[in-house]
């Protein structure tokens, strides 16, 4: 059985389902990846150095600069739509759980309601949400979101929130407004970390997806999954450090590869 009929099977016989996402699956919305060597777009680490923008200490030494550079990189997330990769998760998720408008009733186990579905996001973009699904876990935060640096405060900036720049804090006086994104040295929401390692122990399959699978602790995950009994899968357009653990990998682009998965798994209902 070839990789795709593998892992629909999997799929349609699944209990409990983690996927794990990482930059790849937004770079055919054309967001650049922070490692990744797409042909017709740099990613970022290769025009910018990561330790002079995300991390606290960067902040701190020069919050214009990098308050500009998230700025810049929040409006292009703003801007950028969902794509097939991040539809057919959608699809999933609703197939999986029975959840969503566009769920049908059918024979399968796994679309009565008795498989968990949880989408752990390494990206910051917002765009799974805009896709349609639902139990999303954003372990690096939002870059839609900014916080008060001294109250923790949320807010969801407009264009005039950046007239001034670092951008002033809304509740506390003299204070600056900072992404509520997990930079380099910070610990993930504790929330966050629950809700993904709640799931990863449940799950009996993992997917990982269009994700370098190199920062900790979500990298960790996969082998956590393993380690349990799960079922592993990988598709990324280029190899990994996990490409040679997982059950099945496939070599190709999240936008193409994952509709062919749903397809596989339910096309035919
Ligand atoms: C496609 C595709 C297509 C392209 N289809 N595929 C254990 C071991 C080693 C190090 C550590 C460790 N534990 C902790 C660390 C340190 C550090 C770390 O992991 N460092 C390593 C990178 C060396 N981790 C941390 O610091 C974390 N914090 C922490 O551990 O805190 C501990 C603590 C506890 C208590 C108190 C205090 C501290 C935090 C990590 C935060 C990462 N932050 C960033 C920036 C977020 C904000 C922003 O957006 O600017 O998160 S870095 C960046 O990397 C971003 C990403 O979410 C993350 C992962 O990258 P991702 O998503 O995998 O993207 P790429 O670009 O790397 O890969 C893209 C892939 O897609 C490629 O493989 C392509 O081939 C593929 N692709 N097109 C399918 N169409």
């Amino acid at each position: 059985m070839d990789e795709i009929g593998g892992i629909a099977n999997a799929l349609r016989s699944a209990r409990g389902v983690v996927v794990l996402t990482g930059a790849g699956i937004s770079a055919e919305s054309g967001l650049r990846t922070f490692r990744g060597n797409e042909k017709d777009m740099g990613s970022l680490w290769k025009s910018f150095d990561p330790m002079r923008l995300a991390t606290p200490e960067a902040f701190l030494a020069d919050p214009e600069t990098v308050t500009k550079w998230y700025d810049w990189r929040r409006r292009g997330c703003l801007a950028a739509e969902a794509n097939a990769g991040h539809r057919a998760l959608a699809e999933m998720e609703r197939r999986l759980t029975g959840t969503g408008s566009e769920s049908r009733p059918t024979r399968h186990r796994s679309e009565t309601g008795a498989t968990s579905f949880t989408l752990l996001t390494q990206n910051v973009d917002r765009l799974h949400q805009k896709a349609g699904s639902v139990n999303v876990v954003e372990l690096h935060g939002s870059i839609v979101e900014w916080r008060c640096v001294r109250c923790r405060r949320k807010t969801v900036p407009g264009a005039e929130e950046f007239a001034r720049v670092p951008a002033p804090s809304p509740c506390c006086a003299g204070e600056m407004l900072r992404p509520d994104v997990v930079w380099f040295g910070e610990a993930l929401p504790v929330e966050a970390v629950e809700a993904a390692q709640f799931a990863v122990a449940g799950c009996d399959l993992f997917l990982s997806i269009g994700t370098s699978a190199v920062a900790y602790p979500a990298a960790g995950y996969v082998q956590a999954a393993a380690a349990m009994g799960a079922k592993t899968v990988e598709i990324n357009a280029e190899e990994t450090p996990i490409s040679g653990m997982v059950d099945w990998t496939i070599r190709g682009k999240a936008g193409e590869v994952l509709p062919r998965v749903v397809e596989g798994a339910w096309g035919g209902e």
